[in-house]
């Protein structure tokens, strides 16, 4: 009896420790801890998860409960060896035609929620192709052309200023990808994605965002001495406020005195802050500190 009580004490203990390890809030628990996205994309991963997840813990149920059983209920009692079971075809066959079902459903799910997440058959209301370079990122809307230069109209971030990237939501969106030098990553944690950029490669993908709001982005690929300020802001925004700031943008050229500061005129235009909010830049001329 006492050993039962303290198994169940050490059970208790064992269940609080490994919910306050994982630093999960109840919010997060039917989502199994999924971050909550912005795309109908990131919501198919969550049911893939979520399903996943489910089944991870029923086939743990079921191997937790047979060793805890036997750990339990089959101890050393007398010297006497105990009944020997070789060979036995039928279990053999089950535990090895069970888990091949079972990783046959889970693939067809993968592939099912992947070739969603990866379907760019869709027609793209906004096109954006991005250029990554060391140590910054540009964006140029391709449906969005100056009248003055006959090119679409793009914005580029410096040392000084956080490249900001404004899309519309509700949209069918195209992110074309471009490196200039090495591999970079465009990554928006809440898009729950990540495409590599690679040079000579065209990557590309396509998203709809359901959510305004302003979201960091980040390079996701070791690029370099300043790779962990290769940041960008992710601004969404109305179409009509999209349109706004394009055709804000297109009344700039090169040579103009406030060419450079057309991105912040623009977002200003539009009403919204016309910094990053979510980042900042960092100094690039990093000096070694001396103490005394
Ligand atoms: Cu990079």
């Amino acid at each position: 009896m006492r050993r039962v009580q303290r198994v169940t004490r050490l059970a208790g203990i064992a269940a609080l420790l490994a919910l306050a390890a994982t630093g999960c809030s109840w919010n997060d628990l039917p989502r199994f801890g999924w971050p909550s996205g912005i795309t109908p994309q990131g919501e198919r991963m969550l049911h893939l998860w979520i399903a996943s997840c489910i089944a991870a813990l029923a086939i743990g149920v079921l191997v937790w409960g047979l060793m805890f059983w036997t750990i339990a209920f089959d101890r050393k009692k007398d010297d006497r060896v105990p009944k020997q079971t070789k060979y036995n075809l039928p279990l053999e066959l089950t535990y090895t035609f069970v888990p091949l079902v079972i990783i046959a459903v889970l693939f067809y799910f993968t592939a099912i929620t992947e070739n969603y997440v990866n379907d760019n058959s869709k027609k793209a209301a906004v096109t954006v192709h991005t250029v990554a370079f060391k140590w910054n990122w540009a964006f140029r809307y391709d449906n969005v052309i100056n009248p003055n230069t006959g090119q679409p109209v793009d914005t580029v971030g410096s040392a000084t200023t956080i490249p900001i990237l404004v899309l519309p939501v509700n949209k069918v969106i195209r992110i074309d990808e471009e490196s200039r030098d090495v591999i970079h990553s465009f990554w928006v944690p809440e898009l729950l994605f990540k495409r590599d950029v690679i040079p000579g490669l065209h990557n590309y993908f396509q998203i709809t965002i359901t959510k305004k709001g302003a979201y960091v982005g980040r390079c996701a690929e070791l690029c370099g001495t300043y790779h962990s300020d290769m940041n960008f802001e992710l601004r969404t925004v109305s179409f009509s406020d999209y349109q706004k700031y394009t055709t804000t943008l297109a009344a700039y050229q090169p040579g103009d005195p406030q060419y450079n500061n057309r991105q912040a005129i623009a977002l200003a235009a539009i009403g919204l802050p016309t910094h990053a909010v979510t980042t900042h830049p960092l100094p690039t001329e990093r000096t070694e500190r001396h103490a005394g």
